[in-house]
């Protein structure tokens, strides 16, 4: 079945979001001020939105992409490898703050935490981001969230602690992809699993998002807690997330495990390191339910935040580690 994206859908869509001003389509990301306060955006139109968390754009080409897309475009193989069916197939997937986080590894306060008691000891706010899927496609996403850098204070990794591995969690009961197929096969590797080094989880950019246009992550976009690292492609940014675990060694990542050849451990948004199959120069920027449309831009290196990152690969050859 094929979900229209129609006119009364749309307007559907404003009649479920009142605060017109805030979820105003037309917000661009426009200013950059990383240690800003917390707290939500609440500018009117065109205004500057002084106070925001909001992270650089380039110029006026981030427009902000609906609430309607970015909930009803997805990618969570845990559901379907279909784009438009995981907003439907989560309907009953509602985790709460009861969810519970294993801190794992090396880390001097490893245990099992409910998100309630996570979410004590962080800051929430509101971050707007590009996201670049390695599909070549992008959207602009305004995420609620706290830095993973707070998480890492909180909890204190060892000194042996190199690396950051995240896992989402493993239960075909609530995510039917993760049945074996006819064959006995499996679409990936599960738990969908992910990592970062220890360097890229304390770069303030990365953070564990908590919500979306200021409403709890719908089960779709990863509830109740999801990475976005924003200069990498969109899979490394994993979604519902069970376990964090501190490691001496390069954690194994779903991508990377199934196609090593396409899927690098560190996956940073390249437009001059094409993928085997595609060009990774251009994307198509994706704002409203004109969908696929129309707009391709070129992709930018690090996707737009090489002044936050750049530093973090001075020394690696980023043709050979993709
Ligand atoms: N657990 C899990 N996390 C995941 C995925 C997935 O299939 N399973 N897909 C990834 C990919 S490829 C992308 S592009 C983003 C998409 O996030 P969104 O649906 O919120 O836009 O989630 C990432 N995180
Ligand atoms: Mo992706």
């Amino acid at each position: 079945m094929r979900l229209k994206f129609d006119k009364k859908v749309l307007e559907k869509e404003s009649q479920v979001t009142p605060e017109e001003i805030f979820w105003n389509r037309r917000r661009f990301i426009n200013n950059f001020a990383l240690a800003g306060t917390a707290g939500l955006i609440t500018g009117f139109p065109g205004m500057v939105q002084s106070q925001s968390n909001v992270i650089v754009g380039e110029e006026l080409r981030d427009e902000l992409s609906s609430e309607f897309v970015i909930t009803h475009h997805n990618n969570f193989y845990e559901f379907s490898t279909d784009k438009k069916k995981p907003s439907e197939m989560a309907k009953s997937f509602k985790p709460g703050n009861d969810w519970q986080v294993k801190i794992e590894g090396e880390v001097n306060k490893p245990g099992t935490y409910t998100l309630e008691d996570i979410l004590k000891h962080m800051q929430v706010e509101e971050r707007i981001y590009r996201l670049r899927c390695v599909e070549a496609w992008s959207m602009v996403v305004p995420w609620n969230g706290f830095q993973l850098s707070q998480l890492l204070d909180w909890v204190q990794p060892t000194s042996k602690a190199k690396f950051v591995e995240f896992k989402t969690l493993h239960d075909p009961k609530i995510f039917p992809g993760q049945k074996r197929g006819i064959f006995g096969s499996h679409t990936l590797p599960w738990p969908y699993s992910e990592g970062l080094t220890i360097q890229e989880a304390n770069n303030p950019l990365a953070l564990l998002a908590t919500g979306v246009y200021g409403k709890s992550l719908p089960g779709q976009n990863g509830a109740p807690l999801r990475l976005v690292v924003p200069w990498k492609y969109g899979f490394k940014s994993i979604k519902s997330i069970v376990s964090i675990r501190f490691t001496e060694t390069q954690p194994e990542c779903t991508w990377n495990k199934r196609l090593p050849n396409e899927y690098g451990f560190y996956a940073n948004v390249n437009p001059e390191v094409d993928h085997p199959r595609w060009s990774q120069a251009t994307e198509r920027r994706i704002t409203d339910n004109s969908f696929f449309g129309v707009k391709r831009i070129p992709t930018l290196m690090f996707n737009g935040y090489g002044e936050q990152v750049a530093h973090l690969y001075k020394n690696l050859d980023l043709k050979r580690y993709y």
